[in-house]
């Protein structure tokens, strides 16, 4: 009965708590398992965590605390953010990788930097000795004595608790009892000294933001005086050259902070565009004012145009009409020369074929896109010389001309092999899905 009535005092005075928002980093060295602990206590699964970029941040709520974690990357180089987070935060998590021996020299050194800084001296510090299910991990009083616990606690007067644990081994409401553990001691730690932490955290967090103003202060001072002292040298030297010195009110001004919000960048940029747009419509608008009295000029300039395209056209069509002669006169040459190819009359054969390659270097020389005049050949060389068959590219230019040989029907010499063998005859095969033969010998 004592114990039931006790109980619901308790549970009353809980409840007349007021929800308190605190804030705790999780700190250590990189590979220790912090963002695999920050998952499990959010209910995530912690298998196949990236490495941490900067910081990641989760919100919880815990009883009557609002609590938010972050999760401060452990590299070594980014280790120096750290600081930035210790004034607003009223506890410590740092986790350790009990399997990782050889860099246990590191981690110490690092939480005695951690617990010496003015702004962590004095808060509670939860130890998780994380990675216990790994072979050859350290125990609790193994990693207490490498990192010589007691005495860095006790010197920075931290109140601490150490919970050896495995972060990967459950999430959300099978998170390692030890980890759910170490939370609730942190918290009632806190809760404990609330007012006095609360105090300290709005002392130090507003000694943080003034000492953040006046670094940034420092820093424009700074960077304005490097400004105008290029400036003065500037302006020195054109003088010198006697070259004219830009107006100072002419240059951008200075800004306090070079970084300024995106939507601001954005928003400006936005108004250079639609500014741009609209000088160049005004523009547009004022030229097409200047050109309208030129439309009888413009009218002129069409009717020329047109005249000149209808005598363009007027010659195409009389350049195709000679074409087409040429064409057709060719076509009886060729006539010729199959008829004297058939009757064996080399005098006709030789001219016909002659004729027929100066048409064919005419046709050449046009489809490459050369004028020439029709009868080139005959008024250039008053002495024609006899046309030699045209060697391959790159073949000697024979000296002697070449006399035709007396051409014989394909089907008669092809008859026997080789060895006077006597041929299959000539088989002709139509392709498939084709009007066109093959012949297959
Ligand atoms: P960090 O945030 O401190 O840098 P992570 O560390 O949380 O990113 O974890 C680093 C690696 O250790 C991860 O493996 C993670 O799965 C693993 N890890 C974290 N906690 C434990 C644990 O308790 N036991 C074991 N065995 N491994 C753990 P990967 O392979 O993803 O790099
Ligand atoms: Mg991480």
């Amino acid at each position: 009965m004592y114990s039931l009535m006790a109980n619901c005092c308790n549970w009353l005075k809980r409840w007349r708590e007021p929800v308190r928002s605190v804030t705790l980093i999780m700190v250590g060295l990189d590979n220790a398992g912090k963002t695999a602990t920050v998952k499990g206590i959010q209910g995530e699964s912690p298998e196949d965590v990236a490495p941490t970029v900067g910081f990641s941040k989760i919100d919880l709520k815990q009883g009557r605390f609002e609590v938010t974690i972050f999760d401060l990357g452990g590299g070594k180089r980014i280790r120096a953010i750290w600081k930035n987070y210790y004034a607003e935060s009223y506890g410590v998590i740092f986790v350790v990788d009990s399997s990782d021996v050889e860099r246990m020299e590191e981690t110490k050194e690092t939480m005695s930097e951690v617990l010496k800084h003015p702004k962590i001296a004095g808060k509670p510090v939860l130890v998780l000795a994380n990675k216990q299910d790994k072979e050859g991990a350290l125990a609790e009083a193994d990693v207490i004595e490498c990192l010589s616990l007691e005495k860095l606690v006790n010197e920075h007067k931290c109140l601490c608790q150490i919970e050896p644990c495995s972060a990967i081994m459950g999430y959300g409401k099978k998170i390692d009892k030890s980890i759910k553990k170490g939370l609730l001691w942190l918290l009632h730690i806190i809760a404990k000294d609330f007012d006095a932490l609360h105090e300290r955290i709005q002392k130090d967090t507003i000694e943080q933001k003034a000492a953040e103003e006046q670094e940034k202060r420092e820093r424009a001072e700074r960077v304005r005086k490097i400004r105008e002292e290029r400036d003065r040298k500037e302006r020195e030297e054109a003088e010198r050259e006697g070259r004219s010195v830009p107006n100072e009110d002419d240059s951008e001004p200075i800004r306090d902070n070079p970084f300024q919000p995106i939507s601001a960048v954005i928003t400006e940029n936005e108004k250079k565009i639609e500014q741009e747009k609209k000088r160049q419509r005004e523009e547009n608008e004022k030229s097409s004012i200047a050109l309208k009295p030129k439309t009888d000029q413009e009218q002129m300039d069409t009717q020329s145009l047109n005249s000149q395209r209808s005598n363009e056209s007027r010659l195409v069509e009389n350049y195709k009409s000679a074409l087409t002669q040429r064409l057709e006169h060719e076509d009886e040459n060729d006539q010729q020369i199959s008829e004297s190819l058939d009757s064996g009359d080399n005098a006709t054969l030789n001219s016909g074929i002659e004729n027929s390659k100066k048409k064919t270097k005419k046709l050449k020389l046009k489809r490459s896109h050369r004028v020439e005049p029709v009868n080139a050949e005959e008024t250039v060389s008053p002495n024609p010389t006899p046309v030699a068959p045209l060697a391959p590219v790159g073949w000697e230019t024979p000296t002697k001309v070449n006399r035709i040989r007396k051409l014989e029907p394909l089907g008669e010499t092809r008859r026997n092999d080789f060895y006077g063998k006597p041929l299959p005859p000539l088989t002709i095969r139509q392709r498939p899905n084709s009007d066109t033969h093959e012949v297959i010998s």
